[in-house]
């Protein structure tokens, strides 16, 4: 091993997400110097199948977890062996979740290192993992209406979102944003006895029905594209699992049955035009995203995010089903850099398109930006505004400027 390269200290602390909570950032240093920081974010419409975030649920027990347990294995590690350092952690947790570690633990720890071995290597992070390729941008697809379990009194669908193809990345973002504003203005206008607020990820929170907000993104967005010129796309993410219970799906209206649910994706697809659908059934049913996916696959691109938790196994399956044409990827619901990896790769095997994904509870890290370019994601899910988003996406404008595009 070079020795340059060898784990000299490691540290843990605890610091606020943008939802004012305990999360963790990992610190790393090599022996050379070099260090590398991560911040881990946290879910709050968290799927089944998704690595436990912290020891207990208390971040506090999982930095007593580290302090007795971690800290001292990691020294002398040979940083350049990411994949050992991540089995690592996996063994000294020994569970099949992460719940004794805390999985936002091992995602900080994971992504710090990576971090650390790219500065010493004096190389931006996208290349240290995605290798010295030619690479694409992704599109930011940015959530602007929002309910669900991120705002309450807001839609029944989670997020409502946005994104368009302006070539230059700051543009895109100009331009969801200034969706974002439209529909602020907008919804002042037309709702005037309706609670108006903003959720977790900054987006529009109003009490209204689905529908209402599907055609105020509509139109907002219409207009917005008429104005810079550019071809735009809206989606939404369900998150249907938070308002599924004993078969059927609870709307502020009526409940829909499995085959009502479908009907009901459809139908909004065709009225609406959405290419970007993610979570439209509970995170069980794959049977039911493989109708959606035959039925409008061709047009859309549905994506798996509680159906698949960042998960290998579970996008093997998804694929033997022809489930989705999608994957939504978070590195803390798998709890490493190298399990987050290889979820990307079976999903590229297969012809699956990804999309990095932000989580509703942030902090101002921006690992998922380089990651974007890494993994080849066709979007980075983020919000419009909010520093803790436009950490993301303004990193992207950085890089952008980087490789000369
Ligand atoms: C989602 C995410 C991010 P959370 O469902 O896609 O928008 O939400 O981080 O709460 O799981
Ligand atoms: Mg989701």
């Amino acid at each position: 091993m070079n020795p340059r390269f060898a784990i000299k200290t490691t540290g843990l602390r605890l610091i606020l997400d943008s939802r004012g909570k305990y999360t963790v950032e990992a610190t790393i240093m090599l022996e050379s110097g070099a260090k590398g920081v991560c911040a881990a974010p946290s879910g709050a419409s968290t799927g089944a199948t998704e690595v436990k975030p912290f020891r207990d649920g208390n971040a506090k027990e999982s930095l007593d977890f580290y302090e007795r347990n971690v800290r001292e294995s990691l020294k002398n590690f040979n940083g350049l062996n990411q994949t050992g350092f991540d089995r690592l952690l996996k063994s000294i947790d020994g569970t099949e979740d992460f719940s004794a570690m805390g999985g936002n633990v091992s995602t900080a720890l994971s992504i710090a290192l990576s971090k650390a071995v790219a500065n010493e290597l004096g190389m931006p992070l996208y290349r240290y993992v995605g290798g010295n390729f030619e690479m694409k941008l992704p599109k930011p697809i940015g959530n602007v209406i929002g309910g669900g379990k991120h705002a309450i009194n807001g839609t029944t669908f989670q997020e409502f979102l946005v994104s368009n193809d302006s070539s230059s990345f700051l543009e895109a973002i100009e331009t969801n944003a200034l969706v974002h504003r439209r529909i602020g203005e907008k919804a002042h206008e037309l709702f005037k006895d309706v609670s108006i607020g903003i959720g977790d990820e900054k987006a529009w929170a109003l009490s209204v029905s689905d529908e209402k907000a599907m055609e105020l993104l509509e139109d907002s967005a219409k207009e917005i594209g008429e104005e810079r010129k550019v071809k735009m796309y809206l989606g939404f993410d369900a998150a249907s699992t938070s308002f599924y219970k004993d078969g059927n799906y609870i709307y502020r209206e009526k409940s829909r049955d499995q085959g009502e649910q479908i009907q009901y994706i459809l139908d909004a697809q065709k009225n609406h035009g959405f290419y970007f659908i993610e979570d439209p059934m509970e995170e069980t049913d794959f049977e039911g995203f493989a109708e959606i996916t035959k039925k409008i696959g061709d047009r859309a691109l549905i994506v798996g995010d509680d159906l698949y938790t960042t998960n290998a196994e579970r996008i093997r399956k998804g694929i033997e089903m022809k489930a989705s044409n999608g994957v939504l990827i978070k590195v803390n619901q798998i709890g490493t850099l190298t399990q987050t990896w290889e979820a990307v790769r079976v999903a590229t095997e297969a012809s699956m398109k990804n999309v990095i994904s932000h989580r509703s509870g942030e902090t101002t890290d921006d690992f998922i930006a380089p990651l974007s370019l890494a993994f080849n994601s066709t979007f980075i899910k983020s919000g419009t505004i909010g520093g803790e988003r436009l950490a993301k996406l303004n990193e992207l404008v950085r890089i952008q400027e980087e490789l000369g595009e």
